[in-house]
């Protein structure tokens, strides 16, 4: 992957709003993203000084260069979650053929992190559905056109208390907010890149297969963890059987803006836009993926299905 030479694309300064509780805010990260209109459209995740968590909507002809919301993506129905919901975030985002998106989210709640499901057309607001996961769980991402979806159950305990995983499950669902875990994806591999893993951006159907980027957090360095973007290839008919995983990281923590910031040594890719609308994507598309950096800043790299695949698949 290259980074965008001008990265980071979006930072905590680029965030203006009249919202009286995003004034002068923390950071910016983890976008979700998609194709509307045309347009890149990103799902940002913005932390203001009480630690508190909003989404703005960030639009861009180019991908390089985005208009920011001046308020907040309000969140209707909220009251439909029995639970006390203390962040929604991490949002992940597919295109339905209806003309709707779904947009999954990791809510931390009273009861634990579950996978929030929400639907929007213009994310000015997002519906929320309801809770659709087992408590703790992240990393949910649909995979467009089928009933199944990729989620990474939290069954690790680090050192540090934080709950965390090491697993992505496939699992089916006929409503958007019940779903059976039917398949293990892949594991975490000890003392390597990638010991604790999740999915990054909701993965991209090609002619190979589905291309799926994944965050791995390599956990054995002293006093910090270090989160980087890796590439597998799944089977297009049956996504949970791995086709390709790759040995190598393809992103880690190396600029200043990954390497210092809220959470040190951070790459967390959570958005892949192709340039394309095909719903089967040729392998010389760009690709943009978006990540957070350091829990603080939007940046971007670009590649492509050709070299990202073959990536996964070169093993020396
Ligand atoms: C993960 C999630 C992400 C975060 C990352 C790095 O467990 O909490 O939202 O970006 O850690 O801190």
């Amino acid at each position: 992957m290259q980074r965008y030479p001008e990265n980071p694309v979006i930072t905590r300064k680029d965030i203006q709003s009249r919202h009286p509780a995003l004034q002068d805010v923390s950071s910016v990260f983890n976008p979700g993203g998609v194709r509307h209109d045309g347009q890149f459209l990103l799902l940002l995740r913005v932390q203001n000084r009480g630690r508190e968590t909003f989404f703005v909507k960030a639009v861009s002809a180019d991908g390089l260069h985005f208009e920011i919301s001046d308020l907040p993506v309000q969140i209707k129905h909220l009251k439909r979650c029995k639970h006390h919901v203390y962040h929604i975030y991490d949002a992940r985002i597919t295109t339905d053929k209806a003309g709707f998106y779904h947009v999954i989210c990791a809510m931390d709640t009273d009861r634990g992190c579950f996978l929030g499901y929400f639907r929007t057309e213009d994310f000015d607001s997002l519906d929320f559905i309801g809770l659709a996961s087992e408590p703790d769980t992240r990393n949910g991402v649909l995979l467009a056109g089928t009933n199944l979806r990729f989620e990474r159950p939290n069954d690790h305990t680090g050192a540090d208390g934080v709950k965390t995983g090491s697993r992505i499950i496939c699992s089916k669902s006929n409503d958007m907010l019940h779903w059976q875990r039917i398949a293990e994806v892949f594991c975490g591999r000890a003392h390597y890149w990638d010991e604790l893993i999740g999915s990054g951006p909701p993965p991209l159907l090609c002619k190979a297969g589905w291309l799926h980027i994944y965050h791995g957090v390599a956990t054995h360095f002293g006093s910090s963890n270090i989160y980087q973007a890796g590439i597998s290839l799944q089977d297009a008919e049956e996504p949970w059987i791995t086709l390709a995983r790759g040995r190598y990281n393809v992103l880690e923590p190396r600029e200043s803006y990954e390497l210092i910031g809220q959470v040190p040594n951070v790459i967390f890719p959570s958005a892949a836009i192709p340039l394309s609308d095909s719903p089967i994507i040729d392998g010389d598309t760009p690709i943009y993926a978006y990540y957070g950096a350091a829990d603080t800043a939007v940046a971007l790299a670009i590649s492509t299905p050709d070299r990202l695949i073959a990536h996964a698949r070169a093993q020396a």
